[in-house]
């Protein structure tokens, strides 16, 4: 079938009052690439700095030499930004509208008493001795406080590390350690689908690991009441230190380059990288982004269902939107709890107009039945988005046509924990809309693809995608380790950025992105890296060898398959498949939790040692027929038995 007879074309009413229609789109993706000093220096001014930026771009892409300053000279504050600068029109009108994991519970925070208690929190954590240049992790629920806790360390130019509370104490503990902080921000417990995790007790079992006392302070937040280990000293409850601070607390101001926060996200090899994003530019770009993509309108109620831990939560969850004046929608929950209604049920309560979420979740729903959302009429809602992995045609028609009620354009973006903000993406008013694809790109932003040997490929083709020259949101470095940067980022095709996915262009110039080209799996929407979860299992006494590989999966897009060679003497067993679940589970966190194992006698491997994953991935997929050339195997047998003995059949 060919992409033509999919197209949903701009609606004219969308059209009309947009911030960009097709003409808007082209003018201006044209003049940010023949004159981006111009370009970004008009843009820049969306911001407000406390000195305005006169240079504009310095960016070089070289493999040896990569430098990214955008608005070097310009000074401001994130805070100030999302906060400060909205009182005066708008202090009463709702920043955050929170909505529990219990129906029953909701609040709104007005920009009013947001800035107010970011202000008092920037206070407290001034009082623990967090000063401008030091880094703060945030272990947190999805509650206010940990928007709040973003924005008083930006406030204050301390630089915010977000771990994703699912992650386990070893995962955490790594990333405290490397990120230096001196202070961790969490809560009792935080609560999801009716069961409590237990936060505190994970960051008191991360901070017993080597290398962790760098953490002096640890301030909690009260959620649950749950029953919690304190630690005099190092332990301070939240509401007995923030309560009592002043709410005037002057922000600092930051140079555009200065560490806004840095983000761990899982590459093909070694531990997370945790990425720098800087202020001025990261800024910019989530905001401008968070307008066009989501075609965000005064007044309107915009609902990202991601978690702060991820990138998507950082960038449009609380920083574009904020920054726009916007009111985002924060949700503790599941879309599963405590019906699977629950999404459909949560956008009628609060009359959302942009929802914008996840390909997995889409796909979850549409498992249960178009009756899953007869609950719920979302009639509010105007524009859908996706994020986090590609959508494939069927699950977008689904989304279109029982979320949407077909009335609702939605929006595919592509993009990065690296990119910061969205790269590759419709705007509503502006581009026709092809099921399965992030369609053009944003302003600034020029994709293009690449053989293996880094050739730039021309007109309709597939391959790896690149990305020739920085945008503002762009990361600048890996906390600690600008060699890593280079190497991971720069290096495989020289003087691009290598986003690590494949990619096809159609004819009419959009982009279908196909997935990961290398170690990384995206389970979903989660990235992580085979070798971390290999690392883990070769850690256990039982395990000889592990390799790790993705498969199709009907609702997270990808499942994990892991292949295991036990130690000599130890005997396969279902127990022993638990054990490995639960030690992987607990090791790295439950979304590295293994859908299948299978015990492999021995793994396929090159005469030179080589795992060969792209068959344990063929294997995997039960694709046994088209294996491809094995001629370079040092033992073919090896693969026989695993086919024969495949997990599933
Ligand atoms: C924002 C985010 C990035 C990887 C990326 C790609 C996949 C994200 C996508 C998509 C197809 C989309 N990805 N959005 N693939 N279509 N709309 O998810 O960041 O967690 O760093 O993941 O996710 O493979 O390389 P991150």
């Amino acid at each position: 079938m060919s992409d033509q007879q999919h197209v949903y074309p701009v609606r004219e009413d969308f059209a009309a009052k947009a911030w960009a229609d097709k003409a808007t789109y082209q003018a201006m993706y044209q003049r940010s690439l023949d004159d981006p000093e111009g370009f970004w220096a008009e843009q820049a001014k969306r911001l407000d700095w406390f000195t305005s930026p006169t240079k504009i771009k310095h960016t070089v892409f070289d493999t040896h030499n990569v430098d990214i300053r955008w608005f070097e000279d310009g000074t401001l504050n994130a805070s100030v930004n999302c906060l400060d600068r909205h009182l005066e029109t708008r202090g009463d009108q709702p920043a955050i509208i929170w909505e529990g994991d219990d129906p029953k519970d909701s609040k709104t925070l007005t920009y009013r008493q947001l800035h107010e208690r970011t202000c008092q929190l920037a206070n407290a954590l001034k009082s623990l001795g967090v000063a401008r240049g030091d880094t703060v992790t945030l272990y947190m629920p999805m509650i206010p406080e940990a928007a709040m806790a973003m924005l008083a360390c930006a406030r204050i130019g301390a630089i915010h590390s977000v771990v994703f509370g699912g992650f386990s104490p070893d995962a955490l503990a790594q990333r405290v350690k490397d990120a230096g902080s001196k202070v961790v921000i969490t809560a009792d417990e935080s609560v999801r689908g009716g069961k409590n995790v237990p936060l505190k007790d994970n960051v008191d079992a991360a901070l017993t690991r080597e290398g962790t006392d760098v953490a002096e302070k640890v301030l909690v937040v009260q959620r649950t009441g749950g029953d919690i280990e304190w630690q005099d000293g190092r332990d301070v409850w939240y509401h007995d230190l923030v309560d009592q601070q002043s709410s005037d607390c002057p922000a600092e101001p930051m140079g555009a380059e200065d560490p806004l926060f840095i983000l761990y996200t899982s590459g093909s090899t070694g531990t997370p990288k945790g990425l720098k994003h800087t202020t001025g530019g990261y800024l910019l770009h989530a905001a401008m982004t968070h307008q066009y993509v989501f075609d965000y309108q005064d007044g309107e109620i915009y609902w990202c269902t991601a978690d702060v831990g991820w990138v998507t939560g950082h960038s449009y969850i609380v920083y574009g939107p904020l920054a726009n004046g916007a009111i985002s929608l924060m949700f503790e929950g599941v879309p599963s709890y405590p019906t699977n209604g629950r999404m459909g049920e949560v956008v009628d309560k609060h009359k959302v107009n942009i929802l914008y979420t996840a390909p997995t979740a889409v796909r979850a729903l549409m498992a249960h039945g178009d009756n899953v959302m007869d609950s719920s009429k979302r009639d509010s809602l105007r524009l859908l988005g996706s994020v986090g992995e590609p959508i494939n045609p069927e699950a977008w028609e689904w989304f279109y046509r029982v979320i949407g009620n077909e009335q609702c354009p939605i929006v595919d973006t592509w993009w990065q924990t690296e990119t910061g903000g969205i790269m590759i993406a419709p705007l509503p008013g502006a581009t026709d809309l092809k099921p399965g694809s992030a369609t053009l790109p944003f302003f600034g932003v020029q994709p293009a693809l690449v053989d293996n040997e880094g050739n730039l490929l021309e007109g309709a083709t597939e391959g790896n995608l690149v990305i020739l020259d920085s945008w503002p949101g762009q990361a600048r470095s890996i906390w600690k380790n600008h060699e890593r940067f280079l190497q991971t980022y720069f290096t495989t095709y020289k003087g691009m950025y290598f986003t690590g996915d494949g990619c096809r262009r159609d004819e009419d110039g959009y982009y279908w992105i196909t997935g990961r080209v290398d170690d990384v799996l995206n389970v979903s929407g989660h990235r992580m890296g085979t070798a971390e979860i290999e690392s883990s299992l070769v850690a256990h006494d039982a395990v000889a060898e592990a390799a790790v590989v993705g498969f199709p999966h009907d609702i997270k897009g990808q499942g994990i398959y892991i292949y295991v060679t036990l130690a000599d003497g130890v005997e396969p067993s279902d127990e022993l498949k638990k054990e490995l679940t639960q030690w992987v589970r607990k090791d790295i966190g439950p979304i590295a939790s293994p859908d299948v194992i299978q015990w492999a006698p021995g793994l396929p491997k090159t005469r030179s040692g080589k795992i060969m994953r792209r068959i344990l991935r063929k294997i995997a997929a039960n694709e046994c027929d088209g294996l491809g050339d094995t001629s370079t195997l040092a033992d073919p047998s090896v693969v026989e038995e695993l086919i024969e003995h495949r997990a599933i059949k």
